[in-house]
Parts: structure tokens; sequence; C-alpha cells
């Protein structure tokens, strides 16, 4: 057999490895055909100068595997149907298109939306809490969880946005599950794919795309000063509405009330019209105190209240909930069966403990200070070194702000250069869900600065400078 070469190793057990290998390999793609005779043990012994024994290792192997078969007094031969069709010589290799490569962020600095600042976390007291949550929960551990995520937790959360954003719910109207995108997944599949979605342009491009993605008619409709421009809702016959009143995603808007009372009242001219409120930063309000929440002000449970820990705690802890009115919920239990619980339950009791003890909002009291202090500092460092050229929307809250800029390049050249210059840095071009004509000579940036050290502010505002110039 040409196509079984042994490596030289004194180790037997390594030699009968390679004999059984080669053969079930060239089974495999065909090398050797159906039925095809294997020559004898001691004639393969002879040929690879091995003992009888070891091919006789091997030659069981295959027997046991399926790859030959024996007929008594006539020897080996190759089993039928083991032969793989493959399309060239691409066996379980990855295409260079799909490796990932490892990307030192290392001498990178951000001004992306999308982080928040690990250096204050409270890293102890959280795993305090996780071991708490071990030596409490070994039985919940041990099982599947409750598709909502654990009572424990549903009650603590329904009893702290009641606290902080005044949301009206029984723990049992909570469904937590690691994102809020997965959470608008599992509530919009059980809807009908005929109804018309109205979302904020610019908006929140994951869930526009997901519920495109979905069948749904998704109609992204302008802003005024005031939020989404209620005339269009009204006109869109749409009877789902995605908004971010808190602070409108990217433009930091806040939606006044009496904004909030319309969309309400919109809510309630017809029957099967919902409201999504994603109220994602609002625990970071550095000036005022937080309009009270839409789902707060509703009346008539017409508000789906989505909240998430991305910005509080960390993205990576994938902790977000979302709040059902009681017909949705009554709808979403008749699916629960084919839902399972997403998050990592550990993760979640350890949350319990952590919002019980008080961490949790000692965490995010700190925060706010911390937060408004660096933004208040990017926002004058941002206009001592632009001067004329820069315009921010300067509103207290959240962890990011939009800025415009004077600059003749365009959306993908500015892309392009912050990449070079290692500034991670979005453009408005992420958040337009329609073609939008710029405005002459002047770029949007949307700018988060929960992720960037107050040291490296002057670093990251020249790599800006050279990247809109
Ligand atoms: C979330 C908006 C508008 C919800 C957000 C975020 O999955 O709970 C932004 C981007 O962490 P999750 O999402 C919460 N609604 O901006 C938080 N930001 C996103 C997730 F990090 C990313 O893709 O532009």
């Amino acid at each position: 057999m040409d196509f079984l070469t042994l490596s030289y190793s004194s180790n037997n057990h390594f030699k009968y490895q390679q004999i059984y290998e080669g053969i079930k390999e060239n089974v495999l793609r065909g090398n050797l055909r159906a039925r095809e005779k294997l020559p004898s043990k001691r004639q393969l012994a002879k040929e690879l100068n091995v003992s009888i024994n070891t091919i006789a290792n091997a030659y069981d192997q295959l027997l046991a595997e399926g790859y030959i078969y024996t007929i008594e007094r006539k020897g080996y031969f190759v089993e039928s149907g083991t032969e793989f069709h493959t399309q060239g010589a691409t066996l379980n290799q990855l295409p260079a298109d799909l490796k990932e490569t490892d990307v030192n962020k290392e001498d990178w600095v951000s001004l992306s939306h999308m982080s928040a600042d690990i250096s204050l976390f409270p890293f102890k007291e959280w795993m305090k809490c996780e071991n708490k949550a071990v030596d409490n929960h070994k039985k919940e551990l041990s099982e599947l969880g409750h598709p909502q995520g654990p009572y424990k937790t549903r009650k603590t959360i329904s009893r702290m946005i009641a606290l902080s954003r005044g949301v009206v719910c029984e723990p049992e109207q909570i469904v937590i599950g690691a994102g809020s995108q997965l959470l608008i997944q599992q509530l919009m599949s059980i809807q009908d794919k005929k109804q018309i979605i109205a979302v904020e342009n610019p908006g929140y491009s994951r869930f526009y795309r997901l519920l495109n993605k979905m069948g749904f008619y998704v109609k992204p409709i302008e802003l005024d000063d005031k939020g989404i421009d209620i005339k269009e809702v009204a006109s869109s016959k749409a009877n789902y509405l995605f908004v971010t009143p808190s602070h409108q995603f990217p433009t930091g808007k806040i939606m006044p009330i009496s904004r909030r009372i319309e969309l309400l009242n919109w809510a309630v001219e017809e029957e099967g019209r919902y409201i999504v409120e994603d109220d994602y930063d609002s625990e970071f309000k550095y000036e005022s105190d937080s309009i009270p929440s839409l789902q707060s002000l509703d009346r008539n449970q017409r508000v789906i209240y989505t909240g998430t820990f991305s910005k509080t705690l960390l993205p990576g802890t994938r902790i977000s909930y979302m709040v059902l009115p009681p017909d949705l919920l009554r709808e979403y239990r008749k699916h629960a069966t084919d839902i399972m619980q997403f998050s990592n339950s550990l993760g979640l009791f350890t949350l319990h403990y952590f919002i019980e003890n008080g961490s949790y909002s000692r965490h995010i009291k700190r925060m706010n200070h911390h937060y408004e202090m660096k933004r208040r500092l990017l926002i004058d460092q941002l206009y001592s070194k632009f001067k004329q050229e820069v315009y921010i929307e300067d509103i207290p809250a959240g962890l990011h702000f939009l800025a415009r800029f004077k600059s003749d390049k365009t959306y993908e050249e500015v892309e392009t250069k912050a990449k070079e210059e290692k500034l991670e840095i979005y453009t408005m071009r992420r958040f337009m869900l329609k073609e939008k004509k710029r405005m002459n000579n002047w770029i949007e940036l949307v700018i988060g600065f929960a992720n960037i050290d107050e040291e490296e502010i002057p670093e990251a505002l020249d790599r800006l400078d050279r990247v809109i110039r």
C-alpha cells in the first residue's frame, strides 16, 4: 500500500495507530474503493516492516468501527458506503476568510458608545454575592431555571424599577434574558408578522434589522424636537412602536411629558397597539431628575418596558429584562414550554444579592459622578480643540452624546481613517435607518465616554482631528 508510509518510531502503539488512521483516511477519501481487498496481515507487516500483531491491532480497530469487513479464509475488504463525496481537498479546513485574527486593541483609544467603565467596578462585592449565590442556591443551580429567570431576581428587579422608574409591575411580568435583542426576538416571535412596526430614525439599528429579518414591515420615523414625530406615527398604520424616551438613541434627546402622553393616547386609540419603551441607560441623569417612564404613566397596559444591566454593570454580564403587560404575558406563557431561560442562573442570583445588599445603587451613584465628570471633561476639551468647528448636543444624561464636526469627508472615509488611527468611534451612518441627506460640510459622530481614561482624552482628540480633517 503505497499511501501508507510510517514515520519512524520505536513505539508499537504509535505505529498501529498510524496504520489504522492511514487506512481509515483512505477509505473515507475513496482512495480505497468499496469491496477492495486489503493486503493480508502478513504481507502488510512485511511491507511496513512491523510485527503482524501491529497490523492485527489496526485491522481489528477498523473492523470494530465498520470501515472494513472480513471473509473467512479470503481476507479483509473495504466496506461499502464509507466513502465521502467531497469537492476538492477541503477536509475540515476553515476557509481563510472565516479565520479570526487576534485583534490587538492595546494601542487603540475608544470613544465607543457601547462600553462601560470597568475601572471602578466593585468586583469584590460582586464576587461576595456570587459566593452567596452558590451557597444558597445549589438546588436551583443544578436545574434548568425558570424561562423568565429566578423568581427571586425578578422580585428584586420589580422592586428596584418601581422605586427608580415608577414601573408598575409584578415579578410575574418580568422576563430576564441575555440581551435586549433576544428578549425582543422572543416577544415578537409570538406576534403576527403582518403587523407594522414604527421605529425612531435615527435609531437602534440592531432592533431595526432584527424586526426586518423577522418579516415585519418596519417603518423608520423622523424625529422632531420632542422626539418621534407623532403625526407620522399616527399615519403609519403601525400597531407597534419602539421608542427610547429617556434618552433618545442616539441623539440623546429627552422626550418631554407632553409627547409621552401623546404616544400613550395613540396607543389606546385602537385595540392591539403597543409601545416598547427601551429604557437602556436611564440610570444616568446628571442634572435633572428623570421624567417618569412611559410605563409608569400608562393606565391601559400598553407599554412593554425593557431595561438592561449593560450600562450600569458591564455589557459582558449580558443581563437584560422586559416587563410584559398582562395580555402579552398570557400570550408569552402559552409558548413558555418552547422557551428556555438563556441567562446564566448563577449570574442572576448574584445580581439579586448585589441589588439587595445595596451594592448596585451605590455603584450607580458613584458611576453617575464619575461619568458626569468625564462627560464634562470631554466636552470642554472638544470645544477648546475644535472651537467653531464642533457642535455638541450637550444633554446631561447617558454614556454618549451626539457631536457635529466640520468636515468634507464622507462617513466611509471617516470610518476608514478612524481604523487607521486606531480610534474606536461610530458615525451617524450606524444609526440612520434610511438613507438621509447629510448636512453640507458637517458630519455627525456618536461619542461615548465610558471607556476612555481622563488622561487619554487629549490623545483621542488628536486622533479624531486627523480622522475628520
Ligand atoms: C441596549 C439600546 C438603544 C438597548 C442600546 C443598548 O442587549 O441589553 C449599541 C449599538 O446589552 P443589551 O442592549 C441594550 N437599546 O444602545 C445598549 N447598547 C447596545 C448593546 F451594547 C449596542 O449596537 O449601537
